[in-house]
């Protein structure tokens, strides 16, 4: 049975949010509010200060009219001028393609835009598929294993990927690419302490400071549902009950492409 989404919408700031964007616009977020790879993209929406419709999707629901738009049937996904896009990686690189005079994500110099990629890519290929073995972990020694293997990806991206020293953000003094990437999951740190005895200081103090940082950053508030809410989406994957494509694929030892 497809997992259902309760409560069918967002709650908290993210549902004033979601109020202030209600109108028709030709940029349409078909999003979903407890969705990590939605809040990429709702953040950097809002960092960026652009207008956009936005619409709750369930995507477990598979309806045709949003097959149309992702054949992957996943959230986030973009429509523009009535053309649709999908992905939560490509679409920021879409935000700071169609939109580059409002607050790039994107760094301008070609080489520092290729390290951030680089560390996109880690992200997405080791510390995502991490967080989903740890989060769905059931016998206390396969959580121990999970909780070792998601500190160290995070210790690996933060020392090889975060510049450090006094710098607020991971690249430096301006938010961007790798903060709007990760931060959703670090929006989910809390569900992880509570169910899994997780703390973002077993990565590191500095870490830890980042990862505070993230929390108070008004795009990643504003796009935030209340804890409760995401308590009651995310027992499932705590449970290893979930029916999603992404806890499917983890089931099996797979990660989703
Ligand atoms: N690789 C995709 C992953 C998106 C994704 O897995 N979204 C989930 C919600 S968090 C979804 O739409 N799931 C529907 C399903 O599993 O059937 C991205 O980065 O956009």
């Amino acid at each position: 049975m497809p997992d259902k989404i309760d409560p069918p919408h967002a709650t908290g700031a993210a549902a004033d949010t979601v109020k202030k964007h209600s109108q028709p616009h030709e940029l349409v977020f078909h999003a979903g509010w407890f969705c990590p790879f939605v809040q990429r993209v709702w953040i950097a929406l809002e960092e960026k200060g652009i207008e956009y419709e936005y619409r709750e999707v369930n995507p477990y629901a598979k309806e045709p009219h949003f097959l149309a738009i992702n054949p992957k049937g996943l959230v986030p996904a973009l429509e523009h001028h009535n053309k649709a896009l999908y992905e939560s990686l490509v679409l920021l690189e879409y935000l700071d393609d169609a939109y580059p005079d409002d607050s790039p994500l994107r760094p301008s110099d070609p080489h520092e835009a290729g390290l951030v990629r680089l560390a996109l890519q880690q992200i997405s290929n080791v510390v995502v598929p991490a967080f989903y073995r740890y989060v769905q972990a059931q016998e206390p020694e396969k959580q121990k294993e999970g909780h070792e293997a998601f500190v160290a990806a995070l210790r690996d991206v933060h020392k090889q990927w975060f510049v450090g020293g006094e710098a607020q953000w991971a690249r430096g003094d301006r938010f961007g690419w790798v903060d709007a990437a990760l931060g959703p999951w670090v929006a989910r740190f809390s569900l992880l302490e509570k169910h899994r005895g997780f703390k973002a200081e077993d990565v590191g103090a500095e870490f830890a400071a980042w990862a505070k940082r993230i929390l108070e950053r008004p795009s990643v508030k504003s796009t935030s549902s209340l804890p409760e809410n995401y308590e009651s989406v995310y027992r499932r994957y705590f449970e290893d009950t979930a029916e999603s494509e992404v806890a499917k694929a983890t089931r099996k030892g797979e990660w989703l492409k």
